[in-house]
């Protein structure tokens, strides 16, 4: 396949045509040769629904799997073309964050393990929005991604399915992506809704507008579309193979469901065994139990599903009878178990009047996992202690990992080819052979040349800054990076503050010894979240601030990319020097990009939250900065006794940090953004109190090793903490994660 291939391109005419034509050919001639891998008669097969998948680009990821990215590249030399246009050619952001972006780095490792693990998603139309800046202000523009052409997709008409809505049918149409590697071709099955412009709506966008009710309807319908779609098909190929009997599903079918929603898969699944073919309801759940598995991402109360009953009755009343007798099977085995009424409350699939999608995975799937240790301890102990108390054996842990192929082999050349000198290539095929680079943690050439890696790829990220914003990074700088959704409890404006300290003793010429200092921010805002939209201002009032200091210029520089992307993460993880992973403790499940920055040898600069945790364990904590509150005295302070103001007013540096948003430095267009971000630190806003993510109380010690790191950086010592952590990152492939799947979770 390999040489066919090659021979295809060979075979292209390259003279007078467009990026974009180039691009489709080379996919097309690449395409022509691949076959998706079958499945093994009578082996099982897992199935990981997920309203999101980040892929990114996908066009050096093919080639690199394809074990052809040098090949083509030289081949593509010689007819006087450059690899690196290709870059022009945006990716498909079918996705927002983590999320989304860890269903993509599972897939691949699946297809890298020689596993029959396939995405199921939703082809949207349009994905996350662009974003570019007016005068500092975030504005969204549709990610028109399809007009470079999708020559990775290949449409299967003749699979598509019917939809069925009360209000009318959608049809689903499959189009299958490939997802390489070494030994197999997996498909990522995407659905597009078509039926008229009513149906092409709902495949549309990814996460349309949800503050009225007209946009969260749209939403619970791309939920039941892709679960329905998905379900459908497993249901029909299992019947052609093994008939009606469906005891043996679960032994060939496992169904993940990646956060709450795709959750309506299981009612959907019920609603097709009992209905279509007469499988009792006890029995048609049992089944659901043994087939589906849940994996939270999230504690946060407003992001866990909750569908209004009428909702699900309107749209979907065959799905609101499943749910509703689902609901009453659980509350006469709670009372058969002799559940209190506050316990059972906790647990019940109708909470508040509306369906949890949460407690109805809980409550049907086998097993639910979180996606970092201390995350999935905060499960068993908090959001779903009660269940948790009656069925301990469903909950398990799985720590997220990424994939080294994209995080490492093709963002860090450089890095790569180093390891392959010192240990050989074995580690390409076994990440855990990686860790065989710790042997060289005391010496002083490697040391060297490591050193060097890194200042090459921050000279390459300044370029790609440059490109894209036409912005000089201070050159030679210590770059520090917080790259990541937009969210209060990421803290971003934690940051924001310690920069204007910072800047603050420079001014005042504190701090003689102070090196050169970039701060990396990259972030989109939801389009309808006001604060994290106001932070974001912010950030940007304050970068052109320093930039016109003359003095402080020199030493300090803030810069808020446009458009943080997936390809835009692949070259800062390899440039930066520090990666902030600040979170209030408790919050982040897990993390992601911390692990991306670890692989490439930053430091994490962070708090006792989500991953973080592992990562000092695997790293040495002596090799990170690790400061603030931990879950146990977050969760004191917030049964009470914290008190934002008093810290305000005796800390003079944080308080005229914190009063920058209201003395008029700052302005942010008489939008009423930095008043509303005042009020929440100060007074509180909506239901939270103030400071609600206890920005004031870890900003001292956030300052403190800010600054400790740019006295160390730049010193062997340094150096030698950053190569730590890249050899230390083996545990953080997602090659690891998904046997562990395999293993607890879908029994491969
Ligand atoms: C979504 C929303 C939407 C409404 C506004 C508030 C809010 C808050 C959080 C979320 C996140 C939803 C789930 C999610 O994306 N979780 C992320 O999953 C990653 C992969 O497991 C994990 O690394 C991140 O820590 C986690 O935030």
């Amino acid at each position: 396949m390999k040489e066919q291939i090659l021979k295809n391109i060979e075979a292209i005419q390259t003279d007078g045509k467009s990026t974009v034509q180039l691009y489709n050919e080379i996919s097309s001639a690449i395409m022509r040769e691949i076959s998706f891998t079958a499945p093994a008669p009578d082996q099982k097969s897992a199935y990981y629904l997920s309203i999101e998948f980040l892929i990114g680009r996908m066009f050096y990821n093919n080639l690199l799997e394809l074990g052809i990215l040098n090949e083509v590249r030289d081949i593509l030399k010689e007819k006087g073309v450059d690899a690196v246009v290709f870059e022009e050619i945006e990716d498909a952001a079918l996705g927002n964050g983590g999320l989304g972006r860890l269903a993509a780095c599972f897939i691949d490792s699946a297809a890298g393990l020689d596993l029959p693990v396939y995405g199921r998603g939703i082809r949207y139309r349009y994905g996350l929005f662009k974003q570019k800046f007016e005068n500092g202000f975030q504005e969204e523009l549709p990610d028109d991604w399809q007009s470079f052409g999708d020559p990775w997709g290949i449409r299967r008409e003749n699979e598509a399915r019917v939809i069925k809505f009360a209000d009318g049918e959608v049809r689903a149409v499959p189009y299958d992506m490939p997802i390489i590697g070494k030994n197999r071709v997996n498909a990522l099955r995407l659905y597009q809704a078509e039926g008229g412009a009513a149906a092409e709506k709902i495949s549309e966008y990814l996460y349309p507008a949800d503050d009225t009710e007209e946009g969260k309807l749209l939403r619970l319908r791309q939920e039941y579309f892709l679960s329905a779609a998905a379900v459908g098909e497993l249901i029909d190929a299992y019947v052609a193979r093994h008939g009606t009997d469906f005891s043996a599903f679960p032994a060939y079918n496992a169904v993940q469901l990646n956060d709450t929603h795709p959750v309506l898969a299981i009612a959907e699944f019920i609603r097709i065994l009992t209905g279509t073919y007469s499988v009792s309801f006890a029995k048609a759940v049992r089944l659901a139990g043994k087939t589906f598995g849940y994996t939270n991402h999230t504690i946060l109360p407003e992001a866990l599903e909750c569908w209004p009953q009428e909702y699900i009755r309107r749209l979907l009343p065959e799905i609101f009878t499943v749910l509703k007798k689902l609901d009453a099977k659980e509350h006469r085995e709670f009372r058969r178990k002799g559940i209190g009424e506050a316990e059972e409350a906790d647990m019940r699939i109708v909470k508040n009047g509306a369906f949890s999608m949460a407690n109805t995975a809980v409550y049907v799937a086998h097993r639910v996992n979180g996606v970092a240790r201390i995350h999935s301890e905060i499960l068993k102990d908090s959001l779903f202690r009660s269940a948790y108390a009656y069925t301990p054996e469903k909950f398990v842990n799985v720590t997220n990992g990424i994939t080294q192929r994209r995080w490492l082999m093709l963002c860090n050349e450089e890095l790569s080819a180093l390891i392959d000198r010192k240990i050989g290539t074995d580690w390409r095929a076994d990440i855990g052979r990686l860790s065989d680079m710790k042997k060289f943690a005391k010496d002083d050439n490697v040391l060297a040349e490591f050193a060097q890696i890194k200042a090459k790829k921050k000279e390459q990220l300044a370029e790609y800054v440059y490109r894209k914003e036409g912005i000089r990074l201070l050159p030679d700088a210590i770059v520090y990076a917080q790259v990541k959704r937009l969210h209060e409890y990421k803290r971003q404006l934690m940051t924001a503050f310690a920069i204007l300290e910072i800047y603050e003793k420079l001014r005042n010429g504190e701090l003689a010894e102070f090196k050169p200092t970039v701060f990396l921010f990259g972030a989109k805002s939801a389009p309808a979240y006001f604060r994290a939209k106001g932070i974001i201002k912010f950030i940007n009032e304050i970068a052109k601030k320093i930039a016109a200091d003359e003095l402080v210029s020199k030493k300090l520089q803030v810069v808020f990319v446009t458009d943080y992307n997936v390809s835009y993460a692949e070259k800062i993880v390899a440039g930066a020097d520090v990666s902030l992973q600040v979170s209030t403790a408790g919050l982040e499940a897990s993390g992601t990009g911390n692990m991306k920055f670890m692989m490439n040898g930053a430091v994490t600069c962070g708090t006792m939250d989500g991953a973080n945790i592992e990562i000092v364990e695997q790293a040495g904590r002596e090799n990170n900065y690790i400061f603030g509150a931990e879950v146990e005295e977050i969760d004191a302070l917030r049964r009470g006794g914290y008190d934002p103001n008093a810290i305000l007013a005796q800390d003079g540096a944080a308080r005229r940090a914190v009063g920058t948003l209201v003395d008029g430095t700052f302005d942010d267009g008489g939008r009423g953004y930095f008043k509303e971000l005042y009020d929440s630190l100060t007074v509180g806003a909506s239901w939270h109190k103030p400071d609600h993510y206890f920005i004031l109380r870890d900003l001292p010690e956030y300052v403190e090793q800010l600054l400790r790191i740019n006295a160390e950086a730049g010193s062997h010592e340094f150096t030698q903490k950053q190569f730590a952590n890249a050899v230390s990152s083996a545990y953080f492939s997602s090659d690891r994660s998904i046997r562990e799947y395999a293993e607890k979770i879908w029994e491969l």
